[in-house]
């Protein structure tokens, strides 16, 4: 089969085009990367080569040693994925190590992947872990609630997480483990990774300050629905701020129990208190 034909493929050029349309990727901003299945390589191996340089990740993960990543290239822009494909997105290889890559597919007019390579694959080797292998999309985006917050609430998780669940009552059933948050770091680098993949071992939403947000997932439609939902979460909270600075009644902590026991989900207790 065609790597175009994929349907693995086809739902990554869709997300990105979703993203682009949501107005999280202006010019080049926000970047997607997907754990290939072995089936699904296999399935496109008549147009993969072997033959392209290996190139340092920029730090180690032995974890995803082996794996093929699809992810979107470094300086590109979504808006023009569903475009052109082939030119805007690639597939990598991890070497036996985890310290190198190289690109087996795409990126036909030149290119590196994803400035933050090192991020998405830190990231994904956590949750490939905590996930008992499940999880497989990682997807940083540069929404602008979530950002506008991050200028105004301390940068604490459990502040984030307990302001962005009072949003909306579906919240704490999209993300129960709630959501970390990243002082501003230089961002691309191995520090930022670290810093990221240290709160993916506990969360599925990291938030960069002032610069976006990171979200893991096991497909698609999960991982988009929730960066989705984060965001309008963050966007009623904004709209909240901006019409009194204080809320005159809220989901309590006691609602939220009461909720979790009919969801079926487990609140930690460190966010109720
Ligand atoms: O430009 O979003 O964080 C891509 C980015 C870097
Ligand atoms: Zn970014």
């Amino acid at each position: 089969m065609k790597v175009l034909e994929a349907s693995f493929v086809q739902g990554f050029i869709r997300m990105c085009d979703d993203g682009f349309n949501q107005n999280w990727h202006e010019r080049n901003g926000g970047n997607l990367s997907y754990r290939v299945r072995e089936e699904e390589i296999e399935s496109v191996k008549e147009e993969l080569a072997w033959d392209n340089p290996w190139q340092p990740i920029g730090t180690s993960v032995p974890g995803l040693a082996g794996e093929y990543f699809l992810v979107t290239g470094s300086g590109k822009y979504f808006r023009n994925v569903i475009l052109d494909p082939a030119a805007n997105i690639c597939i990598v290889e991890v070497d036996r190590a985890g310290e190198n890559y190289r690109i087996c597919w795409g990126l036909v007019n030149g290119g590196r992947p994803t400035s933050e390579l090192p991020s998405h694959l830190m990231n994904h080797e956590v949750k490939k872990q905590a996930s008992g292998g499940r999880h497989r999309v990682i997807y940083h985006a540069h929404p602008a609630n979530i950002i506008a917050l991050t200028f105004v609430l301390p940068l604490e998780d459990k502040v984030f997480t307990r302001e962005l669940w009072e949003m909306a009552t579906e919240c704490p059933v999209v993300f129960p483990d709630g959501v970390g948050v990243v002082g501003w770091m230089v961002p691309g680098g191995r520090d930022i990774a670290a810093a990221t993949s240290r709160l993916m071992k506990k969360y599925d939403v990291a938030i960069w300050a002032h610069h976006g947000c990171f979200c893991s997932g096991e497909d698609f439609d999960l991982t988009f629905g929730l960066m989705h939902t984060v965001e309008k979460s963050a966007e009623i909270l904004v709209k909240v701020l901006s019409i009194r600075p204080d809320k005159l009644q809220t989901i309590s902590p006691q609602n939220f129990r009461d909720l979790a026991v009919d969801f079926h989900v487990t609140l930690p207790e460190e966010f109720l208190s």
